[in-house]
This record gives structure tokens, sequence and C-alpha cells, in this order.
């Protein structure tokens, strides 16, 4: 995030882009609540009828995969009715000129028949959004990124930031509101094709060398590879070893037939988790991991904060936390190396990462939690960015992007579209709420969720067992009647992997810059399924409340190729 959780509360204006945050960011949404009980306007732009939409002023409806020519359009009336910052954009933008002109073909009316919404929605949010600049929050999450146009998506957003200046400046800012824990960290920490840690680029002049210094061994000048790319060169026989570190990847990739035949293409597959998932039984290696209340070490969150993780309680068996494994594996490597603890990597990070320069363990243990950039042991850190100058360094620059949609559309084979996303008491592939108790009381398992005047024409009624198949594979599932699902659209979750492997039918489409996967977008034809017994939905709650994993098969034969091992 641009700027910090607190500061949501305090802003004028919300736009809410692509986020179900009551679900997903229940904390992160109750600062939300508070703006709009302290008079800001709230509006969220998102195909569904989600939760939040009850706190705002306005629900932008759009249709899948239509944020660009909406956002351009909000931008288009802003220049024309000259709402804009103009001192912002002389003194800290370049290509003002050219974008300006680019979005003069994105009018309300254009914009709003390509959206499925009224001119009315856009012109009226275009005003209020200028008017409380700069205290005006933009937040946004996958509904944004998860598309085949996602960096661009996001560019749009970007766009509106720079033309009223609502970055580095309080209650405002551009704020993708990060996904797990510690994803933040993993960034921060170098875990990113192009990246050393701290953001230095590897391809940069002279990054290089700090880390060849520091490291004593010359480093590789080119990028790296993504999981898209690695998942292509493993099924080629270009990768032939892959270390695998709490991610569920046949479950949680797009496209999950590929994503197996990948992994099972590998010489050697080790994985390393804190459960035996449907990808560690693949493995040729599992080991055994600690979990979070079990380790040492840090978090940073999605506010840039870096905060302290203590072990609460010991490991379970074998069990050991993931930093001890990766300084065995040095060792066992012929690699040792001198640090022996978290603390002991986290000074070594931080003497080559500028933006944690200042994290000591002693600051972080006395005073909670920092928020980088910090640069020094007497710097405060870092509330909202951007403040004199971009932390680029370098001016923000329009980025006139166009309508480009999604990969793959309905048409007359398969006539609706799929939207996946997550519901508050599941946690992704279900690995972890998957085995506590209590849960299944609220979600048992998977359901698609459908408009009700849908599935009236499809003669189905909620509870009806559902096939629903993509081009590129099938699943069953239970038909759930709700308005939250305007017609045509429809929507999974992906937790319940053991009956209902959602990423059989998924996209395998993807960003082209940062090959995010289209989770957000694919067709699916739906039929009622033949197999509409009592049976199946008895041992899907006993599968769950078990916490085992079962091949489907021996349920019913739905996902076929899931059998088999290694
Ligand atoms: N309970 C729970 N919380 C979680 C997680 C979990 O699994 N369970 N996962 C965490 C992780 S890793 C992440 S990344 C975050 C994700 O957090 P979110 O992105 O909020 O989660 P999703 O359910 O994927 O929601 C995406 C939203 O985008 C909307 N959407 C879909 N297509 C479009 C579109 O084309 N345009 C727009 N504007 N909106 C669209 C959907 O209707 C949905 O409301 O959640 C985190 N929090
Ligand atoms: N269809 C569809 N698919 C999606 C998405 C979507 O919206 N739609 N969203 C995508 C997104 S944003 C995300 S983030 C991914 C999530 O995908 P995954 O990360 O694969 O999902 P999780 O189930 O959270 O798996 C995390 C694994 O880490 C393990 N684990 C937990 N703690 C630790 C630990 O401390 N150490 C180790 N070593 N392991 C640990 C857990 O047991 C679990 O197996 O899913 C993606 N897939
Ligand atoms: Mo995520």
């Amino acid at each position: 995030m641009s700027n910090s959780i607190e500061e949501l509360a305090e802003t004028d204006f919300l736009l809410v882009a692509g986020s179900n945050t009551t679900e997903a960011h229940p904390v992160i949404s109750l600062r939300m609540k508070r703006a709009v009980k302290n008079g800001a306007k709230l509006v969220v732009v998102d195909p569904r009828k989600i939760e939040l939409t009850n706190w705002a002023t306005r629900h932008v409806q759009i249709k899948v995969g239509t944020d660009i020519p909406f956002f351009n359009a909000v931008a288009n009336v802003i220049i024309n009715e000259e709402l804009q910052d103009s001192w912002f954009i002389q003194h800290r933008t370049e290509g003002f000129e050219a974008f300006a002109r680019h979005v003069q073909m994105y009018t309300p009316e254009y914009s709003a028949e390509i959206c499925g919404i009224t001119p009315e929605e856009i012109v009226d949010t275009a005003r209020e959004f200028a008017a409380a600049a700069p205290h005006a929050a933009i937040c946004y999450t996958l509904g944004i990124t998860e598309h085949s146009c996602g960096s661009h998506n996001v560019q749009s957003l970007g766009n509106l930031g720079l033309l009223c200046g609502t970055l580095g400046v309080p209650n405002a800012g551009v704020n993708p509101l990060r996904g797990q824990n510690n994803v933040q960290g993993a960034g921060d920490a170098g875990c990113i094709p192009t990246d050393l840690p701290g953001y230095q680029k590897v391809e940069r002049p002279g990054i290089r060398a700090i880390f060849e210094e520091a490291w004593g061994e010359p480093l590789p000048r080119r990028r790296g590879i993504t999981k898209i790319t690695a998942m292509e060169q493993m099924i080629k026989g270009r990768v032939k070893a892959v270390y695998v570190m709490g991610e569920n990847t046949v479950v949680s990739d797009p496209h999950a037939n590929h994503a197996e035949h990948a992994l099972r293409s590998v010489d050697f597959l080790v994985v390393q988790d804190i459960f035996l998932t449907e990808t560690a039984q693949l493995a040729d290696v599992v080991l055994p991991a600690a979990a979070f209340a079990e380790s040492d070490g840090t978090f940073a969150n999605s506010e840039r904060r870096v905060q302290r993780v203590r072990p609460a309680v010991p490991p379970p068996g074998e069990a050991r936390p993931d930093v001890d494994i990766l300084l065995e594996m040095f060792a066992r490597m012929g690699k040792p190396q001198e640090m022996k603890t978290a603390k002991d990597v986290f000074e070594e990070m931080r003497s080559v990462t500028p933006i944690y320069g200042g994290l000591s363990y002693e600051r972080l243990d006395r005073e909670g939690g920092i928020q980088w950039p910090c640069g020094d042991e007497d710097d405060p850190g870092t509330v909202y960015l951007h403040g004199d100058e971009f932390s680029t360094g370098f001016p923000g620059f329009f980025a006139p992007v166009d309508h480009i949609p999604p990969a793959e559309e309905p048409d007359q084979e398969y006539p609706w579209l799929l939207t996946t996303g997550r519901r508050r008491s599941t946690y992704h592939t279900g690995t972890q709420t998957g085995k506590a108790t209590g849960f299944e009381n609220l979600v048992p398992h998977e359901m698609l969720e459908l408009n009700p005047m849908d599935a009236a024409e499809m003669g189905l009624v909620d509870g009806d067992l559902v096939d629903v198949s993509s081009r590129r594979g099938k699943v069953t599932v239970s038909a759930r009647l709700t308005e939250k699902s305007p017609r045509g659209l429809v929507f999974m979750s992906f937790a319940f992997p053991e009956i209902t492997r959602t990423n059989d039918v998924t996209s395998d489409a993807y960003d082209f810059i940062t090959e995010t996967p289209e989770f957000k977008a694919c067709a699916v034809k739906i039929s009622k399924s033949e197999y509409q017994d009592e049976e199946v939905r008895v041992a899907q709650r006993r599968i769950r409340l078990a916490g085992e994993v079962k091949q489907p098969t021996e349920l019913m034969p739905v996902n076929g190729h899931r059998n088999g091992s290694r």
C-alpha cells in the first residue's frame, strides 16, 4: 500500500475496486466502514453484489474485465471538466498531454456501454473523486490484478491518482491490499524474478555487485523466470528439479490439470509444507515445516509494517522452522553459513537492503512494528510513500491503456462467465481451514453461486448438483442461488479440492507483463449433474471433518485424472 490502513478511516472518499474487503480483509474493511460513518463517500466497483456494497454510496456493477474503460472514462470527465490537480501534474508527472488525448475516446457514453452501466455513474464518480482529492483513497485487489490485462488495470487506477494528486499525501493513495500474511515480506526479501531484496533490480547497473560482495560469489546477470514460465519448462524437460515451499500448487494454480502435469514431469520434486497436501503427495521428498506460531522471525504486512513473530508453541514431531531447514540445506549442499537464526538472516538482509536499513530486532521488539522505507536507526519509518518525490526516483508516468476484454468470453458453447475468489470462512486450498472444526457449519462444501433467474431458466433449484465445464476440465458442485451474482456471471472459491477442484476449469490466460493468471474470468457451461445422490454430500462433509485427502474417484467419477502416483 502507498498509504496506511489507519488512514483509510480518515479519508473523504474511498474507491474500492475488485476487492471483496469484508470477506478477504475483514479488519481493513472495519476502517472503511468507519470512514463511511465519518461521512466519507464509498464507491464500490465490482461485478458482484458483495457485502461491502451495503455501506456504499454507489455500487458500480461493471461487467467482469471492463475496469479500463470505466477508469479511462472517469479520467475523461475529470479532464474535460478541468477538475484535475494541475500543480501536481506539472511538478510530479510526465505524459499528461498524450494521456489526455488518449482518454478522449472513452466518453462516459462509450464506456458505459462496454461496462454495462449508466454514463451518470461514471460522471458522478469522477466529480466526487476529484472534489475529495487529494484526500481520496483507492483500494484494489484481485478483481483488478488477476486478469490478462491486470497490469494495465492497475495503471488505469494509478492514472487517477496522478491526475488528482492523491499520492504522497495522507488519507489517500493507490493501495493494493496484499493477500497472505507475509506476501509483502516475501516480495521485500527478493522472492520476485526481477528483484534482489528491497526491490533492487537484478538488471540495474551496480546492484548485483552489492550482493556478490555480501554473498562472495558471482550472480546471474539476468532476471529469473516466473512460475508460469517455469511450469512450461518443466513440461519441456528444461526444468528438472523443483522445490515448492508453502504452496499447494496443484490446487491453487490455474488450469490445474496442466499444473499437475508439469509437477509430475520433473525428475525431482521437494515440498516443504506444514501438512501433507495434494502437492506434497506428488513429491519425492517432503520436508515438514513448522507453522507461524512455532517459528521465530518477522512478517511484513500490507502497509509495509515489519513485525516480529515468536514461537508460542514448539513444532510437532520432526517439523522444523523454514529458516532452519533452509540453513541446513545450505550446509548439506556444501555452502555452510555462519548464520544460525532468523535474526542472523535478517541482519544480513538489512545490511544490503536500504529500505530495511534501520530495522533492527531491538527496535522491532521495542517499538512493535515499523513501516519501511526505514533507512537508519533514527528513521521513524514511513507512513505513506511518495512524499516529495516518487520512491522510484522518477516522475509519475501517465499510462495510456486501452480496453482488453478477458481472453475467454462466453459464447454459444460455453455461455456463462465464471469468476473465482474467496469466502470469509475458507482459506485458499483448504489445507488449514479445512482441518479446523466449526468452519464446515458456515461453508460445508464448494458452491456455484448463480443468479436465481439464471437458475430458473436452467431448471435448477438450490442445492442441485451441477457439472461446470470449460475447455480445460469439469468439476461437480452444488448450486447456490443468490442475488450476489448478476445474470450471466457465476462464482466459486477453490477451498474444497477433494470433490471440486475449481482450478480444473479456470483459464490458462495470463497477464503479458507480470504473468499473473486470469483467475477472474473464464467461459463455462453448466448442466445438472447425473449424480444427485445425498451420499455425495454426506461424503463431502465426512472428508472435510476427517481432514484427510481421498481420491475423488472413490466417490464419483469426476476428476479422474487425479488418479495415480508418480
Ligand atoms: N477468508 C479469506 N481471506 C483471504 C484469503 C482467503 O483465502 N480467505 N486469501 C488472501 C489472499 S492471498 C488474497 S490475494 C486476498 C484477495 O482478496 P480479494 O481480491 O478481495 O478476494 P477475491 O475473492 O478474489 O475477490 C475479488 C473481487 O473482485 C471482484 N471481481 C471479479 N472480476 C472483477 C473485475 O473484472 N473487475 C472488478 N472491479 N472486480 C472484479 C469479485 O467479484 C470479488 O469481489 O484475500 C486474502 N484474504
Ligand atoms: N481459481 C483461483 N485460484 C487462485 C486464486 C483465485 O482467486 N482463484 N488466487 C490465487 C492467489 S491470490 C493465491 S495467494 C494462491 C494461494 O495458493 P496457495 O498458496 O497454494 O494456497 P494455500 O492453501 O494458502 O497454500 C499454502 C500452503 O502453505 C502451507 N503453509 C502454511 N504455513 C506454512 C509455513 O509456515 N511454512 C511452510 N513451509 N508452509 C506453510 C499450507 O499448509 C499450504 O499447503 O491461490 C491462487 N489461486
Ligand atoms: Mo493472494
